[in-house]
């Protein structure tokens, strides 16, 4: 019956759960063995049956700050209250200024200028259409070819998919736009390395392979994330972001870093450009921008990218980007997004996960041994466990670990051949141990 609330109601049955169409989920397993979610609180969830779930994975790598915090809760039912939508086209409400106005004061220099999305996948894809406007104002209009690199992901929409690296996310999809991508950094001899690897660095030389293929002339930007979190925490080798960023120089070509994951303190600093020390000319945001209680992302530009839009020889009036949506610089996502913000400084977010990162380090790379990893990555609270196939079926294993490891307590990621970790920033070390201490014997269960 329409209206009614399945859960309350314990009529939950396989017709009940016929109608949403669950994304990135096999939905035939999930409708016969449904894993419900349905509270949040600090650093756990709880089921309709009142369990509870430690939640190993921050969401979808989105709420480091943990579950309920009052202090968005109060600003967005204030907010809500005070102005629940103003369209953000022609005219503006306040807090949207307020809130480009508080990240350019926390982005790295130079970076000034914030464009208002809803999630990461639209970040993606107004980042890449601001890059190839950029060249056509800049009078090089042939330069329209977009790098990504191999296991990256840039979310769902055609440009993301496009530039994305993960095989599987595109094949269903046809033609995507003009791209080229570079390899990703996993190297078998960097097996187990803790932190950034030693080896890889002229990985992104190649660049100057595509650069000779393609010609800097057709080239708009190259996108990777800092490090790639869906693709299973694949961290950059020492010094490649910064040849990079030399060779991007170099050559005239955009420097687009998708910091949807790493934004926010998952590497111990607001950004992975400051972590990293490498200050890209766009950074992509979305996800702890809100501390995921509400969808909401951003593109921040660097001022000379703002400028070339502004100079165009246009009337005044005129439209200089022609690009936004209807819930662009939403007034209740900016209240999130600026309580989110306080709480970062007042929790003393990315200081704590600098002190944290040392102990997880040593306690994720304790499980090598167990049977069937292959490798074991990390950077500063988000890690990665790699499993050996099973037969021909190399995502069967992390897919068994999540289920068991959820009925017995802790929420962790599957995704390809890998289990993920991104612990909330609000962690004690003994959920940490615990976190592993279940991880351990869950693996050791698995076949
Ligand atoms: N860029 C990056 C780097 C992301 O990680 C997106 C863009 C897209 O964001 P939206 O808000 O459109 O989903 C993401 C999203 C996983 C997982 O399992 C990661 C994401 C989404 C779903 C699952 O690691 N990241």
């Amino acid at each position: 019956m329409a209206g009614t609330d399945p859960q309350k109601k314990g009529r939950i049955n396989s017709e009940s759960l016929d109608a949403f169409w669950m994304p990135f989920t096999s939905n035939r397993h999930f409708k016969r063995n449904p894993l419900f979610i349905s509270g949040g609180q600090g650093a756990y969830y709880s089921t309709p049956e009142g369990k509870q779930v430690f939640d190993g994975l921050s969401g979808l790598w989105c709420c480091g700050l943990g579950h309920g915090r009052t202090e968005i809760v109060n600003a967005v039912s204030r907010q809500m209250a005070q102005l629940d939508y103003s369209p953000a086209f022609n005219v503006g409400s306040p807090i949207a200024f307020e809130l480009a106005d508080r990240l350019k004061q926390i982005a790295p220099e130079n970076l000034n200028h914030v464009f208002f999305t809803n999630s990461g996948s639209e970040s993606a894809d107004t980042s890449l259409k601001m890059a190839r406007a950029y060249w056509r104002m800049k009078g090089q209009p042939g330069k329209t070819k977009l790098i990504g690199r191999s296991k990256g992901y840039h979310g769902v929409n055609l440009g993301g998919t496009s530039v994305g690296g993960i095989g599987g996310n595109r094949k269903l999809f046809g033609s995507c736009l003009d791209t080229d991508h570079l390899s990703h950094t996993l190297l078998r001899e960097n097996a187990f390395s803790r932190g950034l690897p030693e080896n890889g660095v002229e990985l992104a030389d190649e660049l100057e392979e595509l650069v000779a293929l393609h010609d800097a002339s057709n080239i708009a930007a190259v996108i990777v994330e800092p490090f790639s979190g869906s693709g299973g925490v694949i961290v950059p080798p020492q010094g490649y972001l910064k040849r990079l960023r030399e060779l991007c120089t170099r050559h005239g070509v955009l420097l687009v870093f998708d910091e949807v994951i790493t934004g926010f303190g998952r590497t111990g600093q607001a950004f992975a450009a400051q972590t990293f020390d490498t200050t890209p000319d766009i950074i992509n945001l979305a996800k702890g921008l809100t501390n995921g209680t509400f969808p909401m992302g951003a593109v921040i530009a660097k001022s000379e990218i703002y400028a070339a839009f502004m100079e165009q020889e246009l009337p005044e009036e005129a439209v200089e980007f022609p690009h936004g949506y209807t819930y662009s610089g939403h007034p209740v996502a900016c209240s999130a997004a600026l309580a989110t913000l306080d709480l970062y400084e007042t929790d003393q977010t990315y200081a704590r996960v600098r002190q944290l990162a040392p102990y997880f380090e040593d306690a994720i790379h304790q499980l090598k041994g167990l049977p069937h990893i292959t490798d074991i990555r990390n950077v500063g609270l988000a890690g990665a466990l790699q499993f050996a196939p099973r037969g021909a079926n190399p995502t069967i294993r992390p897919y068994e670990i999540f289920r068991k490891c959820f009925e017995a307590g802790v929420y962790v990621r599957c995704g390809g051949n890998t289990i993920q970790l991104a612990p909330p920033f609000i962690s004690e070390k003994e959920e940490l141990d615990n976190l592993f201490n279940i991880l351990s014997d869950v693996i050791q269960a698995t076949a």
